[in-house]
C-alpha cells in the first residue's frame, strides 16, 4: 500500500510538471501571438489532465493493444471504454504474441503503449511496466485461476482428479516457467526442468495416488503465455508421474469452457474466476466441476511502461 501511494505521487509530480511545462508553452505562443501581451487566462482550461490524455491518445492513436477476442479480458477492457467514458479509444484485436511483441518494440523504441496486461506473465520481469489504476474495478478485484473438470471425471479418472484437485501453486512458481519459455526454452522441457527442480511441490499434489496404465486424458487451454505454463506442468506431472496419456488441446477461450461443459475434454486449468471468465461461468458453470483455486492473487487490466505518463485509466478521457 505503501509502494502505491508513493508511486502514486510520484507520477503525480511528474504529471504536474509535465503540466507546468504544458502550459508555461502555451503561454509563450499565446504570448508571442498576441505581441507579448496578456498572460494566457484560456491556458487552463482544459486542465493538465487532459492535455496529457490528449497527448497520449495522440501517441498511441487511441489504440489499446488487445488479446484474442474470446479472452475474458477484452471484454472487461471494452466495459472499462464505457465505464471510463473513452468513446475516443479502440480496443484492438489481436493474440498474446501480437501484443508482446509490439510491446517489445514500442519499448526499444521507447515509445508509448497500452496494453490489456496480466499477472503472472514475464513481461513484468523482463520489463518496467505498471497497471493504470483502476478506480471503478472495471477489472476486479480479487481474481483467481481454477481448475475445472468435466462432470464424471471424479468417477471416471480418480487419480486424475485427485491430483487436479490439489494441485495450487504460486505466481513466483509460474513465473519460472514462463520465464524459462519466453527465454527460448520449449514448453514442455520448461516444465519438466521445473518439475524436477521442485520435487517436494510435484510431491505434495502426487503423494499417494495410484498411477494408471496409459489411461487416456484430454486439458484444453489457450495460447496465454500464463497457461501454456500451467498446462505443461500438468501434462508433465499427469504423464511421467502418474501414468496417463495426456493430449493437450490449444483452442479458443470460448471452445475451452464449451470442451469441458460437453464432456470432450476432461478438465483445464485456465478458468479465470471470478470476473474475467464470468460470461462462460454463467454458461456452464453448472454444466462441469469446480476444483477451486490453483493460484490466487492474479489480475488483469491496462498496462504501460512505468515511463509512460499516466498513473490511472480515468487519465485517458
Ligand atoms: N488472460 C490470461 C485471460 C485469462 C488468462 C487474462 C489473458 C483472459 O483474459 O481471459
Amino acid at each position: 500500500m505503501k509502494m502505491k501511494l508513493k508511486t502514486t505521487r510520484k507520477l503525480m509530480v511528474l504529471a504536474g510538471l509535465v503540466g507546468m511545462l504544458v502550459l508555461s508553452a502555451c503561454g509563450q505562443a499565446n504570448n508571442s501571438a498576441a505581441g507579448g501581451g496578456s498572460n494566457a487566462p484560456d491556458a487552463s482550461a482544459n486542465g493538465a489532465g487532459n492535455s496529457t490524455a490528449v497527448a497520449i491518445g495522440e501517441q498511441v492513436d487511441y489504440e489499446i493493444i488487445g488479446i484474442d477476442p474470446g479472452a475474458g479480458i477484452m471484454k472487461a477492457t471494452n466495459q472499462a471504454i464505457e465505464t471510463y467514458g473513452l468513446a475516443d479509444w479502440k480496443l484492438i484485436e489481436g493474440s498474446g504474441a501480437a501484443m508482446t511483441a509490439m510491446l517489445d518494440k514500442a519499448i526499444k523504441a521507447e515509445e508509448p503503449i497500452i496494453i490489456t496486461g496480466w499477472t503472472p506473465h514475464w513481461m513484468f520481469a523482463k520489463y518496467d511496466l505498471k497497471y493504470l489504476e483502476d478506480p471503478q474495478k472495471v477489472y476486479g478485484e480479487a481474481e483467481e485461476i481454477h481448475t475445472v473438470a468435466r462432470k464424471g471425471l471424479k468417477e471416471d479418472h480418480p487419480t486424475a482428479y485427485e491430483f487436479l484437485d490439489r494441485f495450487e501453486w504460486t505466481s513466483d512458481e509460474m513465473g519460472a516457467i514462463m520465464t524459462a519459455i519466453q527465454e527460448g526454452q520449449d514448453p514442455a522441457e520448461a516444465a519438466k526442468a521445473w518439475a524436477e527442480a521442485n520435487t517436494d511441490r510435484v510431491d505434495s499434489w502426487t503423494e499417494g495416488l495410484t498411477p494408471v496404465d496409459g489411461d487416456k486424458l484430454k486439458l484444453s487451454y489457450v495460447a496465454w503465455d500464463s497457461e501454456i505454463a500451467s498446462t505443461n506442468l500438468l501434462e508433465y506431472v499427469l504423464e511421467s508421474k502418474l501414468g496417463y496419456d495426456v493430449e493437450s488441446l490449444q483452442v479458443e477461450a470460448g471452445p475451452m469452457w464449451t470442451g469441458v461443459a460437453s464432456g470432450d475434454v476432461d478438465a483445464t486449468a485456465a478458468a479465470w474466476l471470478p470476473l474475467t471468465h464470468a460470461d462462460y461461468w454463467d454458461k456452464y458453470g453448472d454444466q462441469l466441476d469446480d476444483l477451486g483455486a490453483n493460484m490466487t492473487g492474479v489480475k488483469t487490466g491496462l498496462v504501460v511502461p512505468a515511463y509512460v505518463n499516466i498513473g490511472s485509466i480515468e487519465d485517458l478521457k
